[in-house]
């Protein structure tokens, strides 16, 4: 059933300035444009932030500045114990007046029905004001929970925090804007579900939405990965050369490096492309990538190789046999070494030779024909290759998938920052089982000889399992490698 307005979740945004509202607003609705700063008193005035899933609003946040006078509203809620609605009443009284033209502004939304999320600093010692606010929005009577985002690693003050707000709040949370990942925001929406008997089928629909969306861009996201791998694995660059270039002193070894210089280009467009989208699928504008992040080394790069694929273990059991992956065509390994030029290895190769134990990275045929012989590097045999491709793709969507939006304004380097789970920096693909690893490699061994294959529903099975298992957390999302 299509949802009315009058059905929609509305949950307003409240708390002091500076406490992480927007950030957690820009989390929840996936939103990295919306303005966050280090200053106090970013927000001046109400947002609203629609969640729009197939053309329909499904839940809506509303960003605002937090209570200009919370002492005086409450001294008036109290004086009032006989009125049922107090935001209502308070809001109807007090429009004229412009001492609480900003309150009114930010009750309006309640008034109408809207939801709380108090949003507070759980790292900071509860001060009275604190007090007074959890007390008004007990008064109002109104579905509320209450979200502890520790903005420092700051942890003595929680259990404080977490008796008073459970006197004003049915459900009090842990959620970092900076850290929560999909399955954080989905048990989010499910604890605000079980707070309230009047929200329990609206925000059951809102959650099907969420769930049924994020299905879709999973999938979106596993089809870019297996085209990726199909385009990349199935590359070819030719280029043609003047015999008489080729006759200089090097010159065949220079065709050679220009023509695998350019299928690696190739790749690492194929690559970049194939982010891109990925980034996209999940909304993500704004990125600051970690210096040392894997992601920002060049995919080619030794420091790649040795931390993502599989090891020569996993890749022998996976029948990636050396044998697998050579035939016809001269392996650049062994050109090189049968032409000896010293600069000539250097110069091509690069990160290419440490790849899976000095493996070329593809074949290179080379066309001879009267006056011009034509190059042509691809399609790629090194057999760890595939696998290092993959990991990289879903580590960039695990990445994609779980930086939280508004994370966007975050001082990494401060040093009371939340840590960050510790992880082992390997890629996915090593803690596959040996079956599924087999499955992919069949499947790449497929696309390299550029035969469709009838694997690849298996293939996009696996794929898909280790997204989920990313975004549910049942696997640690690397984020930060
Ligand atoms: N470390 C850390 N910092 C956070 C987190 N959430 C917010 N911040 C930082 O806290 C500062 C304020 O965040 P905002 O989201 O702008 O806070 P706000 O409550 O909307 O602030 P006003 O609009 O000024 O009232 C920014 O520098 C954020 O990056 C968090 O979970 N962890
Ligand atoms: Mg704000």
């Amino acid at each position: 059933m299509a949802n009315t307005r009058s059905e929609i979740p509305r949950l307003a945004i409240m708390g002091h300035p500076n406490a992480g509202k927007s950030s957690v607003v820009a989390t929840l609705t996936e939103n990295d444009r919306i303005a966050i700063d280090k200053r106090a008193g970013t927000t001046t005035e109400s947002d609203f932030y629609p969640v729009i899933i197939d053309g329909e609003t499904v839940i809506e946040f509303i960003d605002t500045p937090g209570f200009q006078n919370p002492g005086a509203i409450l001294e008036w809620f109290q004086a009032h114990p006989e009125i049922r609605d107090l935001a209502r009443e308070f809001v109807k009284t007090h429009r004229q007046d412009p001492l609480f033209s900003h309150d009114c502004a930010l009750l309006e939304p309640v008034a109408m029905g809207a939801g709380m999320i108090l949003v507070v600093d759980g790292s900071k010692r509860i001060k009275e004001k604190d007090r007074i606010e959890i007390e008004l929005m007990r008064l109002t009577a109104r579905p509320r929970m209450a979200i502890l985002n520790n903005l420092t690693k700051e942890t003595r003050h929680l259990p404080q925090w977490q008796d008073t707000l459970s006197k004003g709040f049915n459900s009090v949370r842990e959620f970092n804007a900076h850290r929560a990942t999909y399955g954080e925001r989905i048990k989010l929406l499910k604890a605000l579900k079980s707070i309230d008997q009047r929200w329990e089928e609206r925000l059951a629909r809102t959650i099907d939405a969420f769930e049924r969306d994020w299905d879709r861009r999973t999938d979106q996201a596993v089809d870019t990965i297996l085209t990726l791998m199909k385009e990349a694995l199935g590359s070819r660059v030719s280029k043609t050369f003047k015999e008489a270039r080729l006759d200089m002193q090097g010159g065949r070894d220079q065709a050679k490096a220009e023509v695998m210089a350019e299928l690696e280009d190739r790749l690492r467009q194929l690559e970049a492309h194939a982010h891109g989208q990925i980034r996209a699928h999940f909304r993500h504008h704004v990125w600051d990538q970690p210096p040392d992040s894997l992601l920002a080394k060049d995919l080619l790069s030794d420091e790649v190789n040795r931390a993502l694929g599989l090891s020569r273990r996993a890749l022998t059991l996976a029948g990636m046999t050396a044998g697998a992956a050579t035939g016809a065509g001269v392996d650049l390994a062994l050109a090189g070494t049968s032409l000896g030029g010293a600069a000539f290895l250097g110069a091509v190769a690069g990160g290419l030779l440490g790849l899976a134990g000095g493996k070329a990275l593809a074949k290179l045929d080379i066309e001879i024909k009267p006056g011009t012989a034509r190059f042509t590097a691809g399609p790629v045999s090194n057999p760890k290759f595939p696998f290092i491709l993959l990991d990289r793709a879903l580590l960039f969507s695990a990445r994609a998938m779980n930086w939280a939006h508004g994370r966007q304004a975050a001082n990494e380097a401060a040093p009371d920052k939340v840590p960050e789970k510790s992880i082992p920096v390997t890629g996915f693909t090593e803690e596959l089982n040996t079956a599924e690893q087999r499955e992919l490699a069949r499947f790449f061994t497929a696309f390299r000889k550029g035969r469709t294959s009838d694997r690849e529903e298996e293939c996009r099975a696996i794929v898909k399992r280790v997204l989920r298992d990313l975004s549910e957390n049942r696997i640690d999302s690397r984020v930060h490698l």
